[in-house]
């Protein structure tokens, strides 16, 4: 098995309701590592460039308002087979879908206000890491 890295975002139907520690809780019981983390307000442009890939589908432009709502909490999670991983304990991305224990079965709201993002491969999550932090902010 690889260690790898993935890129985490709480969203804000979650920093909303301070459940930051709850949901940085599942992720280091299951045995990835926090290895970088800022609170940030996404602005309009970056969450448009940040899900750019899905510019073409019906739910772009409310994603981009949602995930502009309020802050977010971007974080780098490390560990082995962690983009896998984190997608496995994060859940399906309808919560009522969701395998329970997972973060969306547990927190989320609604298939747009989700609770969390991680990267889908570890192509894109090396694309999603350098888009949200530079080397010296990784420490591992
Ligand atoms: P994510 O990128 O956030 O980790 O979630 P995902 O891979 O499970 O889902 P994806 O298909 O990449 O969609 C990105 C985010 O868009 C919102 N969404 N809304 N209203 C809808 O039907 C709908 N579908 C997706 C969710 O916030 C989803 O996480
Ligand atoms: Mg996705």
């Amino acid at each position: 098995m690889a260690t790898e890295r993935t890129l985490s975002i709480i969203k804000p139907d979650a920093t909303r309701r301070n459940l930051t520690g709850k949901i940085n809780a599942v992720f280091e019981e299951a045995g990835l590592r926090i290895v970088a983390q800022k609170r940030v307000q996404l602005t309009e442009a970056v969450a448009g460039a940040f899900y750019a890939v899905h510019k073409e589908r019906p739910f772009y432009n409310d994603l981009v308002s949602f995930m502009i709502s309020g802050p977010v909490v971007v974080q780098v999670l490390e560990g082995e087979n962690a983009v896998l991983k984190h997608r496995d304990v994060m859940g399906a991305t309808d919560p009522k879908k969701a395998a329970p224990g997972t973060v969306r079965a547990e927190f989320a709201e609604s298939i747009e206000a989700n609770s969390v993002h991680g990267s889908d491969s570890l192509e894109n999550a090396n694309n999603e890491i350098a888009f949200f932090f530079a080397q010296t902010e990784i420490l591992p």
